[in-house]
């Protein structure tokens, strides 16, 4: 299909049948408007190629330094990097106070919407105040600058709050995504040390509140060390508050002054800890400084996004207890000075248009998603959004997973209305900040590919001996220089930071993702390393075939995993999520997509067997756990479920199949 032909024959509902998957040869050039006043220019990054040092110095000028840094990279002792290792800074400084001193304590900072409709305007000059507060709150709790302190919270204000108030005084955060269970609550809170937990009492979900302090309460009967829990009052629901432990955040930070001189620290200073599943074994802390990240994440947010502070309305629909929570909902964001939206909600409560409503309603310009969220969009349909005025959107980012070409082109069509760049940004928890993105204004777009590394970012797609490859071949995605926003170790750990991620390949950082350069030299993600099925001794991509899949007007979803064969070493397993379309005729339906496969793909690409499911098993990010679906295709006892968002869904599966 030529790129003319993608225009004038709009996609139908993302259901039209792509003739090359993965070898995409549409383009869309950037609207010309944004072409004309795009913040990145050909001109930039044709500097920052030219000497990536000289170009992050020059991106260090975004933040307010107490102390400029006249060191830039600090690479004496590999692979444990230093940036600006001589400035000092405050990140909620640089976050707050910084705007509301240069006369812009009027922005809104977050447009807060509650999952059952109430909704908070918070200025930057409000939460900066209550940020100071609750600095004080936990200084007065006995924090001090280095303490670790655990977060287990909704989509509230005081979540991010919270963050800056650590942030601000020094302590580093360790945010557990709020679906998570008391148990990996407790290993986290065991593997850093933490002492002071910020929880809710619970949050609301689809109208109702659930609780979250008793597993909290659960975790710390695991976790002797933590002192003192403040807990936010959300529901209003009874909770139990143990006797000299627990205290309400309402009783500790609203008395407090809103007062507080934001102390400097060293560029190098621990920012937070994300803890991330590592393929085996027990999760990995990874660590984020202050300085290099936030220089990281802010230009990244402003270039990958065309952000334009003053009048852009951005949408990171991410949860907090995930990566691009803490870098693209929080911390850049506000670095930038951009007013953004923060969600408690699920996308269907109370109604399947919710998001387009909450678009509409804030005149939402830039709206940052994950591709399983657009899939989920699509099987509801494109009626839907068509109800709602999306004319404010102007750029729509996507990130977590490959978006393939359908979802991509649905995307465009009904979200982005064919004059909205799509930004497919790749990175990981571990990057802290995107690598891999098409610059709006700049690039061509290509339905489904990241295309190339961001300013200043080199990165290569390498063969088994770490030997660069040619354009039309594929390998591992390896980072060649350290950049800003980079790990700087796993908490505890230093063995296993340069075990995982720099002993593959000599002096390249190892993402652990398949990659593929094409004709052009543009990058094509191909999931994780560990994603890659060998059938018969051919090298197959899980998402090559969940693409062609998915390119079937029946499908909604899909996840392959390669489940050990005696005869072909792997076989491909399906699981197919089918539209309301294919209700009733479900066996034809799975004949006719394992023909369908071999014709998109190659004879050798056929599922030995497609299992039609009403959901999927994700990660809070909106990746699937492809480990328990690959259990379910061997017949095997399903493994540890305490990462996914909704733990009952193996089971659903499970009986599903039963039952079918
Ligand atoms: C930000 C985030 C990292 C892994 C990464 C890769 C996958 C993320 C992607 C993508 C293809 C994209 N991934 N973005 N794959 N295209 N745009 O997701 O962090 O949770 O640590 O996951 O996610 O496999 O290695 P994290």
């Amino acid at each position: 299909m030529s790129a003319d032909q993608s225009k004038t024959e709009p996609a139908k509902d993302g259901a039209e049948t792509l003739s090359n998957l993965l070898k995409e040869d549409r383009t869309f050039p950037p609207p010309a408007e944004m072409a004309a006043n795009a913040n990145v220019t050909p001109e930039l990054v044709a500097r920052a190629d030219a000497d990536p040092e000289a170009f992050w110095a020059e991106q260090a000028k975004r933040l307010t330094w107490g102390t400029e840094p006249t060191q830039i990279l600090d690479w004496s002792n590999p692979p444990f990097a230093k940036w600006f290792a001589d400035g000092r800074l405050n990140a909620a400084h640089n976050a707050l106070d910084r705007h509301v001193e240069a006369g812009h304590g009027d922005r809104i900072a977050f447009h807060f919407e509650g999952d059952r409709g109430d909704s908070r305007d918070i200025t930057y000059a409000e939460l900066t105040d209550e940020v100071c507060k609750a600095a004080n709150a936990l200084t007065e709790l006995g924090v001090k600058a280095g303490d670790r302190v655990g977060i287990y919270m909704p989509m509230i204000p005081e979540t991010i709050i919270a963050m800056l108030a650590c942030a601000r005084i020094g302590a580093p955060h360790m945010v557990v995504f709020a679906g998570f269970s008391a148990d990996a609550l407790a290993s986290r809170i065991t593997d850093c040390g933490v002492e002071v937990v910020i929880t809710a009492d619970g949050q609301f979900r689809r109208g109702e509140p659930t609780a979250l302090k008793p597993a909290v309460d659960a975790a710390c009967e695991q976790c002797p060390g933590v002192r003192s829990v403040l807990v936010v009052q959300r529901t209003g629901e009874k909770t139990e508050m143990v006797e000299g432990r627990d205290v309400w955040w309402h009783d500790v930070v609203d008395r407090q002054s809103s007062e507080h001189t934001p102390e400097m620290f060293d560029a190098e200073h621990p920012l937070y800890i994300m803890y991330t599943s590592g393929s085996t074994g027990k999760p990995k802390g990874i660590l984020h400084t202050t300085g290099g990240y936030l220089v990281g994440t802010a230009f990244t947010h402003w270039a990958s996004f065309d952000l334009k502070p003053e009048t852009d309305v951005f949408w990171c629909a991410a949860d907090v207890g995930w990566v691009t929570g803490h870098s693209y909902l929080v911390y850049a964001p506000l670095v930038n000075g951009a007013t953004s939206v923060l969600y408690e909600g699920t996308p269907n409560s109370p109604h399947q248009g919710r998001w387009w409503e909450i678009v509409d309603k804030y005149k939402v310009s830039i709206l940052y998603c994950a591709p399983t969220a657009i899939r989920t969009f699509m099987k509801w349909g494109h009626e839907i959004p068509a109800k709602y005025d999306l004319s404010s959107l102007r750029l729509l980012g996507s990130v977590g997973e490959p978006i393939n070409p359908e979802a991509y082109i649905w995307f465009r069509t009904h979200i982005g209305r064919e004059n909205c760049p799509i930004v497919d940004t790749w990175w990981q928890t571990e990057t802290g900040m995107h690598l891999i993105a098409p610059m709006p204004g700049v690039a061509e777009a290509k339905p489904g590919s990241a295309q190339h590394a961001v300013p200043g970012v080199a990165v290569a797609v390498v063969d088994e001996e770490g030997r660069e490859v040619a354009n039309g071949e594929g390998g591992y995605l390896v980072v060649k220089k350290p950049w800003p926003a980079m790990l700087r170790t796993l908490w505890g750990d230093d063995q296993r930071y340069v075990d995982t991620y720099w002993s593959r390949f000599d002096g390249l950082y190892f993402a652990g993702d398949g990659a593929k350069l094409d004709e052009d030299g543009d990058i094509w993600l191909l999931g994780r390393v560990d994603d890659v099925m060998n059938v018969s001794g051919h090298r197959m991509s899980t998402t090559e075939i969940e693409s062609a899949l998915v390119s079937h007007d029946t499908v909604a979803e899909a996840a392959v995993v390669g489940a050990s064969d005696p005869t072909t070493g792997q076989a491909i397993v399906a699981f197919v999520i089918l539209r309301e379309s294919a209700t009733g005729r479900e066996e034809d339906v799975v004949e006719e997509l394992r023909r369908h496969v071999a014709t998109e793909i190659s004879p050798i690409a056929k599922p030995r067997q497609i299992m039609v499911v009403d959901e999927l098993p994700k990660t809070r990010s909106g990746k699937i756990m492809r480990r328990l679906l690959r259990d379910i295709a061997e017949n095997r006892e399903v493994g540890d479920v305490s990462t996914l968002t909704d733990s009952t869904v193996m089971d659903q599966i499970a009986k599903g199949l039963k039952r079918g």
